[in-house]
């Protein structure tokens, strides 16, 4: 914990300055000893100072240091951070050059895994932030951000304290029963109060696949019969021509990619082989891709060509398509239909077609209303974000359960004590107050080097 580390904080490559960061008992002397310009051990705390690095008589870099003395930084500890000149040479230079002088390099994450063991944040905040780094849209931010700011934090916490007087409680009573002072724990009192965290725990659980829609978006395969249009509509969406788009059926062989942004969740939009039987080698490998992508997507757009009738067998392929929320497009409205729409009754079915904005944008809208994507944001961004976290909640939740149950069938205080205890400890591990030294190195191993 006590070594002092570096590492380049800003993605390598040719850009105007890169930032080498070290962190620890003795960066500022380190730094100091390589730096040409102010005696950085006099710097008052969180400046920045203009100088150079200076390594064995040769003037490595012009650069700005900044240092930022502990305990108000980001690990706790004295941090330096050299802006220097981008690109690959400068930047690699002067981290070798902080090696030669005495810091290690650091192991991915390593930086946010100091801040976390020096309680500057907790699990969830350092989760939240390597969240925060990788997120693509607007929404991945907002909710990352939310858990840096330590709104999952404040409520697992809330939780752990309601758990902690129920525990106080019980054990009051069955230490010093005969004691006329204290509070009777009654079997309401304590039931109430165990089903109301119940139904918060289960409330996040249920809610946690918001976390991944806002987290990682939505996955929407376009899919179908050849010459439907799927490409087209793959296109329109992305405002972009992406997708080869021809009148020949089975142009698309292998998948086509691309991403919007539906009210700022992402949206990866998956155009695929149309599906049919045939002997093209490289056409059934396709239409086998596409049979796979379905069974993953978050939300399949069947496409259908409405100037063409739907075939028995067409229907019974979507109707066995019941593992997937699906919305039927009935393309081509502005030819005339020969669908009889009573046979799709039982599906939300979207018209349009690719010249004209009304059907795509009213299908847009059935993704929204589908995912209650609006409801989504509005929850305070309060989900659990990874299946780390599920898991905890979900042994918390079984373990009041198992309280509950107990307070139902009389058993002695203490054992239902036992419960309450196992369900705290199970929080506690989702924010760090107790941890596992390998589920530390493996969660902050996923982290970008520099962090
Ligand atoms: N009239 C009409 N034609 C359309 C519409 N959308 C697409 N098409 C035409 O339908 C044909 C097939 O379009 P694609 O987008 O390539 O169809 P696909 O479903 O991707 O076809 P495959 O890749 O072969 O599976 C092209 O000639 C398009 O111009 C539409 O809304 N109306
Ligand atoms: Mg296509």
């Amino acid at each position: 914990m006590n070594e002092n580390i570096c590492a380049i904080s800003t993605s390598l490559g040719v850009g105007a300055i890169s930032i080498v960061r070290c962190s620890g008992p003795d960066v500022v002397d380190i730094v100091n000893k390589v730096f040409k310009g102010k005696d950085l051990t006099k710097v008052a705390t969180h400046t920045i100072n203009y100088g150079h690095i200076f390594f064995e008589g040769e003037t490595i870099d012009e650069v700005l240091v900044s240092v930022m003395r502990a305990p108000n930084t980001f690990t706790r500890e004295d941090v330096v951070e050299i802006n220097c000149h981008g690109g690959i040479a400068t930047t690699n230079r002067v981290l070798e050059i902080l090696i030669i002088e005495g810091c290690r390099l650091a192991l991915p994450g390593e930086f946010t895994k100091k801040a976390f063991l020096n309680g500057r944040i907790d699990l969830t905040m350092a989760e939240g932030i390597n969240d925060l780094i990788a997120s693509e849209s607007e929404e991945a931010r907002k909710y990352a951000m939310s858990r840096v700011d330590g709104n999952l934090y404040k409520l697992i916490t809330k939780e752990r304290d309601v758990l902690v007087s129920l525990q106080a409680e019980l054990e009051v009573n069955f230490d010093f029963p005969e004691e006329a002072d204290n509070p009777e724990v009654t079997n309401e009192h304590l039931k109430g109060a165990l089903e109301d965290i119940a139904h918060d725990l289960k409330e996040l659980i249920d809610s946690s696949s918001n976390g991944a829609i806002l987290k990682n978006g939505l996955d929407v395969a376009i899919v179908g019969k050849p010459n439907v249009g799927k490409s087209s509509i793959l296109n329109h969406l992305l405002d972009q021509n992406k997708a080869i788009v021809t009148n020949i059926a089975g142009t698309t062989r292998d998948i086509v990619e691309g991403t919007i942004s539906l009210d700022g969740i992402k949206i990866n939009l998956i155009d695929t082989a149309g599906i049919r039987q045939t002997d093209d080698l490289v056409e059934k490998i396709g239409v086998d891709k596409s049979k796979e992508i379905l069974s993953t997507a978050d939300l399949a757009i069947y496409v259908i060509d409405s100037s063409e009738e739907i075939s028995k067998d067409e229907l019974n392929f979507i109707k066995s398509l019941d593992n997937v929320k699906k919305i039927i497009f009935l393309n081509k409205d502005d030819l005339n239909s020969k669908i009889d729409e009573d046979i799709l009754k039982d599906f939300i079915v979207v018209k349009g077609n690719t010249f004209n904005p009304h059907g795509l944008d009213a299908l847009k809208n059935k993704i929204i209303e589908l995912f209650n994507l609006n409801g989504i944001k509005s929850k305070n961004y309060n989900y659990l974000s990874n299946a780390r976290q599920v898991a905890l909640v979900k042994k918390a939740y079984e373990a009041i359960n198992n309280a509950i149950k107990s307070v139902d069938e009389l058993y002695p205080l203490e054992m239902i004590a036992v419960d309450i205890k196992k369900a705290y400890d199970d929080l506690g591990e989702i924010i760090g107050a107790t941890y596992k030294d390998e589920l530390l190195d493996e969660l902050f191993s996923k982290f970008c080097l520099g962090k």
